[in-house]
């Protein structure tokens, strides 16, 4: 019986090797494309729907494939946007490993035509 659903917004860079990780490890999934809000950058989301035995499970296949990696943003300065001369030094980011949502399941049925 399925009763949690996971989702798992992920970096790009990780979800090759998540996916094979994933699948390997016997547990289906429906991937989207996603953006983050702040950085406006792609991502990607994964719904995996286990039992609830297995969610832990999951977890640590995603704390392995998913890496923390540093991002230097460059702000727009109120200086530059007037012409000065010295740039604004980049602010530092750190995003990832992972962000995952665990949430019940109520119900998880496969419909098909004939039913
Ligand atoms: P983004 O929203 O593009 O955020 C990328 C990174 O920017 C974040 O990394 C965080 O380090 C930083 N950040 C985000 N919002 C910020 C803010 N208001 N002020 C300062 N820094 C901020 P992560 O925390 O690892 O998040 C990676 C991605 O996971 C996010 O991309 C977003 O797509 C998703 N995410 C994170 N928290 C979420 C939440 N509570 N609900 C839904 N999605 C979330």
């Amino acid at each position: 019986m399925t009763s949690r659903l996971i989702i798992a917004i992920v970096q790009r860079r990780d979800l090759d090797g998540l996916s094979k990780a994933l699948t390997e490890a016997g547990f289906s999934f429906t991937h989207v494309a996603s953006v983050g809000g702040f950085l406006m950058e792609a991502n990607d989301t994964l719904f995996i729907a286990v039992d609830e035995g297995a969610v832990e499970r999951v977890i640590q296949v995603i704390r392995e494939h998913c890496h923390t990696r540093t991002r230097y943003l460059s702000p727009i300065s109120p200086i530059l946007e007037t012409g000065g001369l010295f740039p604004p030094s980049p602010v530092e980011v750190q995003v990832g490993g992972a962000h995952v949502f665990v949430l019940p399941v109520e119900a998880c049925r496969r419909l098909h035509p004939d039913d």
